[in-house]
């Protein structure tokens, strides 16, 4: 049995009442007189409920402040659950009388949801939450009687097949499994809309930031976050469930040709409610390429690809920001245009490994760039942020760190250039600044991030003085006013050795010459999460096996562990197919 959100105040406890009659309603008069076909009553019964709420989403959306894409959430949320219609109609062939009867459940809920959302439209999201995951423990029971019964593990009908891009020869288990997911999703994007409507709790407990530059907030000690870990963040317009974020994880499941595939679809979906996702980093050139089966986002067919990734979060109300990616040095000339050199600030080759086609090798002597080379970087980074935009992404990430090209730029033992790109550190970070210029004329500063790991000597970087130069990094990033400022604390994946940098320097001087909010990155746990003052935290290895990971932290759920063989590269195992949590 799921368990229900916890109801908040007295119209949460009405809400779950009305749930809980309507489940035995449906259980008295459908389930036990029809067997599995009760899950083909249950779909239709939400479906007119959807509809009939349309409009009045409509009319009533427009009033709201922020955020208009909630419009696309719910148009994208009625055709799925016609489609979880149109597929159980096609498995349980419903005769002429139990159509009869669906339509009569049609005709009760429309009206009653009709009104409740005329007169308590925050009530009725909740209902239909609490109803969504009254669905998620349907279609469990009925996973176990179809896994108990193997004759009634019919194949999936191929318009399933269509819509959930499941492999040819699913089964109705398969489509089981990903209907329950779309309503595990579904609960939460009407628990969401409930939260946004309550405007006690959005006085309360909402953090705005200002969007405009200010005076600075604090002297010495960064903004304090005072909301939850697991309440609603707004950054400008832009609203996170909570302040959970996906980081960036390399994980190798796109095409040869950099394409995103349709098993990343499911895996972005699956993981929707995080505060924000992070996709993985992505080349924004085939020269910015240095592993197997990265993803691009030069091509259209890339472009295209992402726009199915974005849509199953978006479709899921969560938001998606995508890491643009030029990996520098950092590659083998199998993957370069034409097998030439992986190219660099300066033709220092560093002790590091990629993984090409024949598996992990040394990279390749890389050449140093010419200077009227660097602005065309810097416009291949335009661009590929012009089609994030066209792919529907809410947010860029610049990627900075890890030894990358940037970070190649950034530090001293890596570039020794003796042009406008090397030497002080202002002529390090003039890279940085000019592809943060660039990408601002496309998408708006505060909708732009940037990723930094200022100790962090993966990919064989260093510095001689990083407070130094990640302090000058964190004031220029501030004055261009981006969204945030995303540090990996320590090293890349392993020891945090916080004692010897002061990272909160970076988050204050980062806000106080105008940037809006603080991401801190590297080890956090749950405790370190609920405590720290930084705005937003981002977890990278949790959210692999826990798709939900929002979910179990927050009801202190156990973990699962991912499958290491299966973080680079490979199919959905260990990718797509980890469980959101279940009691058993
Ligand atoms: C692990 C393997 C390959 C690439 C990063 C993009 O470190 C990566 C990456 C991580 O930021």
């Amino acid at each position: 049995m799921i368990e229900h959100r916890k109801p908040e105040n007295s119209s949460d406890y009405i809400a779950i009442l009305i749930t809980k009659f309507l489940r035995f309603f449906a259980d008295t008069f459908f389930s036990k007189r029809y067997g599995h076909r009760a899950v083909v009553l249950e779909t239709v019964a939400a479906v007119p409920g959807m509809v009939a709420g349309m409009w009045i989403h409509l009319k009533c959306l427009r009033n709201m402040q922020h955020d208009r894409g909630w419009i696309k959430i719910l148009l994208d949320e009625a055709e799925n659950e016609r489609m979880h219609l149109m597929t159980f109609i096609e498995i349980a062939k419903p005769n002429w009388f139990e159509r009869a009867l669906i339509l009569i459940a049609q005709a009760i809920f429309w009206h009653f949801y009709f009104i409740i959302y005329i007169f308590f439209p925050r009530t009725a999201h909740r209902i239909v939450g609490y109803f969504e995951e009254e669905a998620v423990t349907s279609y469990t029971a009925y996973l176990e009687q179809v896994e108990n019964n193997p004759d009634l593990n019919v194949d999936a009908p191929q318009i399933a097949i269509d819509y959930w891009k499941l492999k040819s020869d699913a089964k109705l288990i398969d489509v089981i499994k990903v209907v329950r997911d779309d309503e595990k999703g579904h609960a939460l994007v009407n628990h969401n809309l409930a939260d946004i409507l309550d405007e006690d709790n959005k006085k309360k407990h909402v953090k705005q930031i200002e969007l405009k530059k200010e005076e600075p907030k604090f002297n010495s000690s960064p903004e304090q976050s005072n909301t939850s870990l697991y309440q609603q963040f707004n950054l400008g317009e832009l609203i996170f469930f909570n302040r959970i974020i996906m980081a960036p994880l390399t994980r190798n499941r796109a095409t040869i040709k950099g394409v995103p595939t349709p098993m990343m679809t499911s895996y972005y979906g699956q993981r929707a409610s995080a505060g924000l996702v992070i996709a993985e980093a992505t080349q924004i050139s085939q020269q910015g390429q240095g592993y197997f089966c990265t993803p691009g986002i030069y091509s259209e067919a890339q472009t295209e690809g992402w726009k199915e990734v974005v849509n199953a979060v978006h479709s899921r109300g969560g938001k998606i920001c995508l890491q643009l990616w030029h990996v520098g040095r950092i590659s083998h000339s199998e993957l370069q245009p034409n097998q030439g050199q992986p190219v660099a600030p300066s033709a220092i080759r560093a002790k590091a490994q990629v993984s090409i086609s024949s598996g992990l090798i040394d990279v390749s002597e890389p050449r140093s760039l010419m200077t009227y080379e660097i602005p065309l970087i810097v416009e291949e980074y335009r661009q590929a942020a012009v089609n994030a935009k066209k792919a529907g992404f809410d947010m860029v990430e610049i990627h900075a760190a890890n030894g990358y090209l940037i970070d190649q730029f950034l530090r001293d033992s890596s570039n020794v250039r003796a042009d406008d790109y090397g030497g002080s550190i202002q002529n390090r970070t003039r890279f940085l600044l000019e592809i943060i210029d660039a990408v601002s004329t496309i998408f708006p500063s505060n909708r732009i991030g940037c990723r930094i790991g200022p100790l962090s000597e993966f990919n064989d970087v260093r510095d001689s003085d990083p407070q130094t130069l990640f302090n000058y990094v964190a004031e220029q990033l501030g004055q261009k006013n981006l969204g945030y400022i995303h540090v990996i604390e320590g090293q890349t994946g392993g020891d945090r050795n916080n004692e010897i940098f002061d990272y909160d320097k970076i988050y204050q001087t980062f806000k106080m010459h105008g940037g809006i909010a603080s991401m801190a990155n590297n080890g956090y746990d749950k405790h370190l999460a609920e405590t720290t003052s930084v705005d937003l935290v981002a977890f990278g290895v949790p959210f692999i096996a826990n798709p939900d990971l929002v979910y179990r932290l927050e009801h202190d759920l156990p973990l699962a562990e991912a499958d290491k063989a299966a973080f680079y590269g490979g199919t959905e195992k260990g990718y797509s197919d980890y469980s959101f949590y279940s009691k058993d």
